[in-house]
C-alpha cells in the first residue's frame, strides 16, 4: 500500500491511549475515512510538546487503508484544563450528586478551583435528581448560586432537565464533563447521545465511591461543532499552585474586590483589618483551609514553590 508522504490533513485529537492519538479529520479523506489512529513525530516530543485531547493537529504519512498517520504539528491552544488534561475546552461542567454518592461540598469546590484555574465558563450539574426531593435540590442550587455558579438539576435516568442542558451545551464547541467517580458522567453523555452506549459502573459498597469505569478522556459530538468530553472520575483534585492567586479562583472574592479593593495589594483575605472580603461568606472556612494547605506545602517544598512562582 502506497503511503502519501506529502499530503497533510488537519484534525481534532478525540482520544489518546498510550502512545496513540485518535484524530477526527476536519474533512473526509480517501475512501470516506474520517478518523485516523496516529503516532507522533519524535521531533515533537523531543521539543517537550505534549499532545492533548482537544488539540488541533496536522497529520501526514497517511495510510488510508490501515487508517494510520503521523502527527507532525500541534495548533495553538486557546485554553488548557490541567486535570483532566484537555486542550481548547470552552466550558466545564462539574457534575455531582446529592445522593449515591453524597455531596461533599469541599470536593465540589476543589473541582471548581481546577476549572477556574483554566479560566473557563463553569456550570454545576446536580445529577440523579430522581433520588432526592425538589426542595433539597433547590436549596443546593441557591447555595452554589451564591458561590457564583449557575446550575442544572438533571436525571440521566429519567431524562429530567436534559433538554435544557443539551440546548446549553450545543452553544459550546468543547464542554468537559468532570466530577467525582460514580456521579453519572458517562451515563449523562449516554443520555445526551443515545447511540453511544458508553460503559457505566455502579457505585460500590459502603464507601459510596464509584468504580472507575472511564479510564481515558474522550470526545464525543453532540452536534458536529459541539463536542463533549467524558473524563475518568477522580476524587481529590489538586489545589492550584500559588497561595497569592488562590483568592482569584473564588467568584465571591473576585466580585467583592471589583467593588472595593483590600488595603494591601498582597492581602491573603484572612479577615485582617483592611480586607474587603471579610469572613462572613459560605466558603470562607474552605478558603482558609485551602490557603493553609498551600502555604504549608510551599514551606516544606521550597523548590517547588520557586518553580511555581516562575510558572515552570
Ligand atoms: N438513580 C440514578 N442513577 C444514575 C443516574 N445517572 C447514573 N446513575 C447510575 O450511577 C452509576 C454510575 O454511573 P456512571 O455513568 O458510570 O458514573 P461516572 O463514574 O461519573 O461516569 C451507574 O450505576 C448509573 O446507572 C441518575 O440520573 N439516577
Ligand atoms: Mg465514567
Ligand atoms: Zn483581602
Amino acid at each position: 500500500m502506497k503511503i502519501d508522504r506529502q499530503q497533510k490533513y488537519q484534525g481534532l485529537v478525540i482520544a489518546l491511549q498510550a502512545n496513540f492519538y485518535q484524530v477526527l479529520l476536519n474533512q473526509l479523506g480517501s475512501y470516506g475515512v474520517n478518523e485516523l489512529l496516529c503516532t507522533c513525530r519524535t521531533r515533537l516530543t523531543q521539543r517537550g510538546e505534549r499532545i492533548c485531547v482537544g488539540d488541533q493537529v496536522e497529520v501526514e504519512s497517511i495510510d488510508w487503508k490501515q487508517r494510520r498517520a503521523v502527527v507532525v504539528s500541534i495548533g495553538p491552544r486557546s485554553s488548557i484544563l490541567k486535570r483532566p488534561m484537555v486542550a481548547n475546552c470552552t466550558r466545564t461542567l462539574v457534575v455531582v450528586t446529592l445522593n449515591e454518592p453524597n455531596l461533599n461540598p469541599d470536593q465540589l469546590s476543589r473541582f471548581l478551583l481546577t476549572a477556574e484555574a483554566a479560566d473557563l465558563p463553569i456550570d454545576v450539574v446536580f445529577n440523579k435528581s430522581d433520588l432526592v426531593t425538589f426542595a433539597i435540590i433547590q436549596q443546593w442550587q441557591k447555595r452554589v448560586y451564591k458561590w457564583g455558579y449557575a446550575s442544572f438539576a438533571i436525571s440521566s435516568r429519567t431524562g429530567e432537565g436534559l433538554h435544557k442542558l443539551r440546548k446549553h451545551l450545543k452553544t459550546s464547541s468543547l464542554s468537559v464533563i468532570c466530577g467525582p467517580s460514580g456521579v453519572g458522567k458517562s451515563s449523562l453523555i449516554n443520555s445526551l447521545i443515545p447511540k453511544l452506549n458508553l460503559k457505566v459502573g455502579s457505585v460500590s459498597g459502603r464507601l459510596q465511591r464509584g468504580r472507575h469505569t472511564t479510564r481515558h478522556v474522550e470526545l464525543f459530538p453532540i452536534e458536529p461543532n459541539a463536542m463533549i468530553a467524558d473524563t475518568p472520575g477522580f476524587n481529590r483534585p489538586d489545589l492550584p499552585d500559588e497561595p497569592q492567586s488562590l483568592g482569584w479562583l473564588f467568584p465571591e472574592i473576585r466580585y467583592a474586590i471589583i467593588k472595593r479593593s483590600c488595603r494591601f495589594r498582597n492581602c491573603l483575605h484572612q479577615g485582617d483589618l483592611g480586607c474587603a472580603i471579610g469572613i462572613e461568606w459560605d466558603r470562607y472556612r474552605f478558603y482558609r483551609q485551602s490557603l493553609e494547605e498551600l502555604l504549608e506545602f510551599n514551606k516544606s517544598n521550597p523548590v517547588s514553590f520557586i518553580r511555581n512562582r516562575k510558572g515552570i
